[in-house]
């Protein structure tokens, strides 16, 4: 398949995801939007990792309280794929803070305080690269060709 449609971002439904049993309907909206799984794990994450992927936030006020909410439960990492998955997450998952990501994103639908924003998006494809490598080895990630894939591109 063209490089093009072999993008690929890294997609963790956070802690609270979790608890209110979003995972499903996050997992949907990528599914019906036409991207495809290649790797999916739940999992307890440490506070290592959590400090590797926020490295670029270590600064801010809110670090320690962002590690603290990241480690308080599982999360559901996934890696998806597709034309411009990475720049469509983000849009599908919408704004950072809930006050502000509109109705009809995922962020939008489902959450109201920025502390506590229900999934994770990579923002750039090179953070999407340096995240499926963090979470994920070689080995766990699929390559599938899915039946409906002539009718996505
Ligand atoms: P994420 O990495 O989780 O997808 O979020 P993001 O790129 O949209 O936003 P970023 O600025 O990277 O922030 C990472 C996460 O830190 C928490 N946060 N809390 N208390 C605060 O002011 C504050 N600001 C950010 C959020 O959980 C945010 O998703």
């Amino acid at each position: 398949m063209a490089p093009q449609y072999r993008e690929r971002t890294f997609i963790a439904v956070k802690p609270d995801g979790v608890h209110r049993h979003i995972i499903g309907d996050i997992i949907k909206r990528f599914e019906q939007k036409g991207f495809k799984l290649v790797a999916m794990k739940f999992t307890q994450a440490d506070d290592a990792l959590l400090q590797k992927h926020y490295s670029a936030l270590s600064k801010k006020p809110f670090f320690p309280d962002l590690i603290k909410y990241m480690s308080s439960g599982p999360v559901c990492a996934m890696v998806w794929e597709g034309l411009n998955v990475v720049k469509t997450g983000r849009t599908m998952l919408g704004a950072t803070n809930p006050m502000d990501s509109a109705p009809g994103t995922i962020r939008g639908d489902f959450c109201v305080q920025v502390g506590r924003n229900i999934c994770h998006g990579s923002d750039s494809v090179e953070s999407a690269n340096t995240e499926v490598a963090l979470w994920f080895k070689p080995a766990e990630l699929v390559n599938w060709d899915p039946v409906a894939k002539p009718w996505v591109y």
